[in-house]
Formats: structure tokens, C-alpha cells, sequence
């Protein structure tokens, strides 16, 4: 194995003055300079299955909704979860290893320091979205992981939370909790036939728009759809645009998630009119947002925070119609990126919990883990709901008292099986919104009017190092450069419902800037003012 990773190593050098950071979204840079990264993850993959007597690891190479030159790695722990955050250290140092000796001596000190048996079985799924530079990457990653005597699976395309999916269901295969049939066919079974159940015959209003970004999500959807019920037996009618993945130079570019939620605008390949429902995917279809134009053609964003609110107003529904009100709280994790509207509307008229974690789903999954059933999701449309154990065993144990509740926990049970808790997943997320603007009858737009979102903006500032920004309260106060906080409460003093924090990106060179108030003016007016303060 010694000779084998030596070799690996030198196979793939580290190109001189690059850092390396596994971040919010594990390694993400320009492609080019990758490789070298790609075979240490694969040493690091290996370490992390055998410190968990050969449990499956995931490895997921995609860059999401970044620029087709850029490309990224991410490890998935057994259970479908992000890595772990003692992993995500060791990650990094091991990236920035510059010999394949000093790559060596580390291997050989993690298995020290974390007490792992190098000869323990290690096992490694992997998949990838449809960047070009996927295939080249996989080969890097696969050097590493046979040099580390790791067993690997390779699943070729997938989402990233289909890999997710995989993961879940492969360290539970066989066992009591067992998630699903580890293949992409088991996939579309489970999410087609839970869809199929939660409907109960209910008839969605109008068809689906839905713009894959040019991205893996595209060729999943079109499979997708053949185990959903078809329009004629009163199921979806879904119109897949942008799902072209034989030119990888197109993904992301004009359109999907990050480009509809950043602009503010429908992709201009959209040809949907006044009051289509659309929805727009990200590159690895692990976000969704959704939109429409309105009878006066204009611009309606239905976000994170909408989906968040209406997923936790269904579900609320249905435990209270099912009787399990008094034995199920439900609570909602959100960013302070959430608008303010939307914090407002949960606390006060659907009356749950509010939590605010930092930025970075593993922030808010670990917090929506805390309740009964934990509805999370960031503005930018990452997220799911989350049940605790015990919840699903009440669920399932319940006896309803009167076919009412018999109906609603019917529902409940399919929506549970529909919802893929490993990891937000942008496919999964769409059909739950469906089967809830279903079953209350609503379109796109009495979503909308449930409440009114406070005009905001986000901005990104360039400065010279980010990393003297350092934040307390969930990212919504700065507590170095010291003064600057004091000076952003004074401008939000001036705006009427203001509110205005800075951040550094965890995943880009900049300093992010959110603000929002009763105006446009007064939250554009505002943002700007306390860019001007971070420069
Ligand atoms: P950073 O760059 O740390 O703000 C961005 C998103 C996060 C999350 C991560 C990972 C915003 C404001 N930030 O993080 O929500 O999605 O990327 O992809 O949207
Ligand atoms: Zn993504």
C-alpha cells in the first residue's frame, strides 16, 4: 500500500501556491488545478470508512451551480449527512500536503491519532455531475482510493443527493431502517410511488415548467417522470427545459437556480407566460427555487423561505387532522438570509419555532435534528424536512381515531416516505411542493399572497482579506473589523423594518452583504451604505 500511494501521489502533483479549504461545500476551484486534490480525497475517503469499520462513504464531484470550468469534491458520511467537521480539517491538511511523503507521513498519522485499523475494510460510492472535466477528476480520485486498498463503487451521473441517497441506503440495506434499494431505479421507485400515494388522486392546478440548468438534474428528471402518474392519470404535467448535458459549456450559464434567485429573472430561454408555474434546478439539482410572472408580467420569486412555510403549514395540517397534534412540534430552521417577512409568518401566524443558524446546510440540518420534525432551508432553495426517530415511530404506531384522521395520516406517512431526508434534494423538494399546492388547491399565486416579502438586497464585496469578518449570533453581527457593527446599526436605525449584517463567503473571495427595509429604496439605499463600511 506504501508504494502504492507514493505513486498515486506522484501520478498527480500539487501545483505549486494553491491553498486548499474544505469549505461550506468541500474543495471547489477552477478544474485545472484539482487533481491533486481528487487522489488525497480518495486516501482521505478510505481513512474515514475504515475509522468507521468499513461503513459506505460518499465522494461527490460536482461544482454545483459554479462556472462549467470550475469543478469541487465533497465526502457524504453513512447516514446521507455532510462530513463531519473534525474530517473537514483533516481534509484540508492532507489537500495541502506538497510531496507524496509528507502525503504519506499524514495518512500514516491520521490513522494513528484517530486510532484506525489500516487493515479494515474501506468502502468508497462515488458519482458525478456532467462537468467535462468530471471524467479526468474521477480517474485522479480513483487512483487514490485504489492505492488506499479501498473497494469503490462507481455510480457514473447522478445528483448530488442521489448520491446521498445511495449512501443512506447502502449502510442500511437489510437492516430495520433500511432507506431504499441502492440504484437509480430504486430512486424513482421509492420518490415516484410515495408521490403517487400523498397525492391521493388530488389534481395538481396547471402544469410545471421546470429549467434543469443545463445540468445532471435534466437526464434524472426526464427518468423520473416515467414512475410518476402520467397527465392523463391526473398526475404531473411537467415541461423539462434546459436539460441539455451534451454541451457541459452550457450548464449554469443563463439559467438554473442561482441565476434565477441572483437576477431576478426567469432564464430568457423561458417561454412560460403570465401565471406559469416554473421551477429552476441547480447543477447538481441538490436546490430549487420556484417563480412565475404575474398578470402584469411581473417577476415573482417563490424561494427557500416560501418553501420552507408552506411545507411546515402542510405538515402542521396534517398532524393536527391526523390527532397527533399534542405529540409532535414542528419547527423551522432558517439562515439570516431568510427574509424577514417569511420569519415573521412563521412565528406569528403559523405559530412554530423559529431557529437561525450560520450559513451552510450543516448548520441547519444539525439544528432541524433538535425537533420532532425540522423544516430547513436556506433563501437560495437548499433544504428538506427532517423527522427524529422517535417521530417516525409515533407516526407509525398512531392509531386514528375517525377516518378523518385515518386520511391525513395516510398522507402524512406518504409525504414522510416522499421527502428525502438524507439531504435537500431539488427533485424530491419540487414534488412535495407540488403534492402541497395540490392538496390545498392553491396556484402559484395563493402561495404568493400568503405573505408579502420585504425588498431586499445582496450584495458582493471585494476586499482585501475576508477573514478579518468574523461574526457572533448566527452571522447577523460582526464582532471584528472592530466598530463596523456599531456603524451598520446606525444606518439600520434610518430605514424604516431595516435590517442589514456582512459576512465573509465561505465559499467565495468576498464579503456578502444582505439588507432589507420597508422599500426598495430604503434596502438597496441601505445594502450600499454598509458595503461602503466593510470596503
Ligand atoms: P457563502 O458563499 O458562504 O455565502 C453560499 C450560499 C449558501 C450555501 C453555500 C454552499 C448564500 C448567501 N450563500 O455560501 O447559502 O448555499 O454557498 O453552496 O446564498
Ligand atoms: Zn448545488
Amino acid at each position: 500500500m506504501v508504494g502504492l500511494i507514493v505513486q498515486a501521489v506522484e501520478k498527480h502533483p500539487a501545483p505549486e501556491g494553491m491553498a486548499y479549504t474544505y469549505g461550506t461545500a468541500g474543495f471547489r476551484t477552477k478544474a485545472e488545478v484539482l487533481d491533486s486534490v481528487l487522489t488525497r480525497v480518495g486516501l482521505i475517503a478510505a481513512l474515514r470508512s475504515r475509522s468507521l469499520k468499513g461503513k459506505w462513504i460518499g465522494v461527490m464531484i460536482t461544482a454545483s451551480h459554479n462556472p462549467p470550468s470550475d469543478n469541487g469534491v465533497k465526502l457524504v458520511e453513512p447516514m446521507g449527512n455532510m462530513l463531519q467537521e473534525d474530517w473537514e480539517k483533516l481534509s484540508t491538511t492532507m489537500a495541502n500536503k506538497a510531496t507524496p511523503d509528507d502525503v504519506l507521513e499524514y495518512y500514516r498519522e491520521i490513522a494513528e491519532t484517530q486510532h484506525i485499523n489500516l487493515d479494515a475494510p474501506a468502502r468508497v460510492v462515488v458519482a458525478r455531475d456532467t462537468r467535462a472535466s468530471g471524467a479526468r477528476l474521477l480517474g485522479c480520485l480513483v487512483d487514490g482510493l485504489k492505492a488506499a486498498g479501498a473497494e469503490y463503487k462507481d455510480y457514473g451521473f447522478l445528483t448530488t443527493p442521489q448520491l446521498h441517497y445511495m449512501v443512506r441506503c447502502l449502510n442500511t440495506e437489510g437492516q430495520y431502517d433500511s432507506y431504499g434499494t441502492p440504484t437509480e431505479k430504486g430512486y424513482y421507485e421509492k420518490f415516484g410511488a410515495a408521490f403517487k400515494h400523498a397525492m391521493k388522486g388530488k389534481k395538481p392546478s396547471g402544469g410545471l415548467i421546470v429549467d434543469c440548468a443545463n445540468g445532471v438534474g435534466g437526464p434524472k428528471l426526464n427518468e423520473l417522470i416515467k414512475y410518476l402518474p402520467t397527465k392523463e392519470e391526473g398526475g404531473l404535467d411537467i415541461t423539462v427545459i434546459n436539460d441539455n448535458v451534451i454541451k457541459p459549456e452550457s450548464l449554469n450559464v443563463d439559467c438554473g437556480a442561482d441565476y434565477v434567485k441572483t437576477n431576478q429573472r426567469p432564464p430568457p430561454s423561458s417561454k412560460a407566460g403570465p401565471n406559469d408555474r416554473c421551477c429552476s434546478l441547480d447543477g447538481d439539482a441538490d436546490r430549487v427555487v420556484y417563480y412565475f410572472k404575474d398578470s402584469s408580467n411581473t417577476f415573482r420569486l417563490l424561494d427557500g423561505d416560501r418553501i420552507a412555510t408552506l411545507v411546515a403549514s402542510f405538515l402542521g395540517d396534517l398532524v393536527r387532522q391526523a390527532g397527533l397534534a399534542d405529540k409532535i412540534t414542528i419547527g423551522v430552521v432558517q439562515t439570516a438570509y431568510a427574509n424577514g417577512a417569511a420569519t415573521k409568518y412563521v412565528e406569528q401566524h403559523l405559530k412554530l419555532n423559529v431557529e437561525c443558524t450560520p450559513t451552510g446546510v450543516k448548520y441547519l440540518h444539525h439544528a432541524a435534528e433538535k425537533f420532532d420534525v425540522g423544516v430547513y432551508f436556506e433563501a437560495n432553495g437548499h433544504g428538506t424536512v427532517v423527522f427524529s426517530d422517535s417521530t417516525l415511530r409515533r407516526i407509525q404506531k398512531h392509531v386514528p381515531g375517525s377516518l378523518g384522521q385515518k386520511e391525513a395520516w395516510d398522507v402524512l406517512r406518504a409525504t414522510v416516505e416522499l421527502i428525502n431526508q438524507a439531504v435537500g434534494d431539488a427533485l424530491s423538494d419540487m414534488l412535495l411542493v407540488e403534492l402541497v399546492l395540490a392538496h390545498k388547491h392553491w396556484t402559484v399565486n395563493e402561495w404568493l399572497a400568503t405573505y408579502d416579502d420585504l425588498p431586499n438586497r445582496l450584495l458582493k464585496v471585494t476586499v482585501s482579506d475576508r477573514n478579518i469578518f468574523k461574526t457572533t449570533d448566527a452571522e447577523r453581527r460582526l464582532v471584528s473589523p472592530p466598530g463596523v457593527q456599531a456603524n451598520i446599526d446606525q444606518e439600520v436605525q434610518k430605514v424604516r423594518q431595516g435590517r442589514s449584517f456582512a459576512r465573509a463567503s465561505g465559499t467565495e473571495d468576498a464579503v456578502r452583504v444582505y439588507a432589507e427595509a420597508a422599500t426598495r429604496a430604503e434596502a438597496d439605499g441601505l445594502a450600499n451604505k454598509v458595503a461602503s463600511l466593510v470596503k
